[in-house]
């Protein structure tokens, strides 16, 4: 999703990102050094926006992929936010391409990334239960069972989470 935190996650990753045209920035072939020392190579790749021009390309970079990460604003989600200038519906939106990436991720593994956990009025265990509530019919629910809900301010919060996911 568009201002989730992709970006701010690819940095602390380690990428180091370069701007390029169109909304699209580039970055090298990198490292990450896990606590174990064991290393994660992450090939160059693009920083894409989460415009919904892109979603015809959803596809082609899902194919593409060894694993899926996906990245929604959960205070968004939970509180149905409407953006104000496209009237596009957080969730909608947010459940479409959850359905896409459904469909096309075969047996790839797919994290997803519950941002902006800070910016909750409520507690976590009570926002995933409300957050599970809203999904249990879906399509993709099994999806989501292993949902991160996360700070992606707090470098130390999630370098943690990236320790936790590779080893
Ligand atoms: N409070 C808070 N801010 C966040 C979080 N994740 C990202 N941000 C901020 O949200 C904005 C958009 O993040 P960015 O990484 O550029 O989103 P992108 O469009 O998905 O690449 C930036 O100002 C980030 O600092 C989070 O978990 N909590
Ligand atoms: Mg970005």
């Amino acid at each position: 999703m568009r201002v989730a935190g992709k970006t701010t996650f690819l940095k602390t990753l380690g990428a180091k990102v370069l701007p390029g045209s169109n909304n699209i920035e580039e970055y090298d072939s990198f490292t990450f050094n896990l606590d174990s020392g064991k290393k994660i190579y992450i090939g160059a790749g693009k920083d894409i926006g989460g415009h919904t021009t892109y979603i015809n390309q959803y596809t082609k970079i899902i194919e593409k992929a060894d694993v899926i990460f996906y990245f929604l604003d959960i205070e968004k989600y939970l509180n149905n936010y409407i953006d104000p200038i496209d009237g596009l519906h957080y969730r909608r939106d947010c459940n479409s391409r959850l359905d896409l990436i459904n469909i096309h991720k075969d047996s790839k593994k797919v994290i997803i990334f519950a941002t902006h956990k800070d910016k909750l009025m409520i507690t976590e265990s009570i926002a995933k239960s409300k957050f599970f509530d809203l999904m249990k019919d879906k399509k993709y629910s099994e999806m989501l069972e292993g949902i991160i809900f996360i700070n992606l301010t707090n470098i130390s919060e999630t370098k943690s989470v990236i320790n936790k996911i590779f080893n």
